[in-house]
């Protein structure tokens, strides 16, 4: 997803028992972390690549990536997903695809 430096990004409940969590923000940003349904609004102040993830659900790669403005962090969102990929269960290659989407 692409969003540009200054938006904000809105995580609604749909479905019960998520959450969104960030666990990598570009530099001078600010990271988030909501409760199991809680909506929470995100502002999106720096630009880069942000990495979120549903914690209940990390294991099987419930995670996001937005990308605002240029990816100026692409080189450290890179490291970051392939370390990641490390600690899931199942869908292993879907936070690298996400990311290789940046440009
Ligand atoms: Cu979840």
């Amino acid at each position: 997803m692409k969003a540009a430096k200054g938006d904000t990004l809105k995580f609604i409940k749909t479905d019960p028992s998520h959450n969104s969590s960030s666990f990598f923000v570009p530099k001078g940003a600010t990271a988030w972390k909501g409760k199991p349904d809680e909506e929470i609004v995100v502002k999106l102040d720096a630009e880069g690549i942000y990495m979120y993830q549903c914690d209940p659900h990390k294991p099987m790669a419930m995670v996001g990536v937005v990308q605002v403005g240029k990816p100026v962090n692409l080189d450290d969102a890179k490291k970051e997903a392939a370390a990641y990929v490390g600690t899931l269960a199942m869908n292993k290659d879907r936070l690298t695809r996400y990311v290789d989407q940046a440009k």
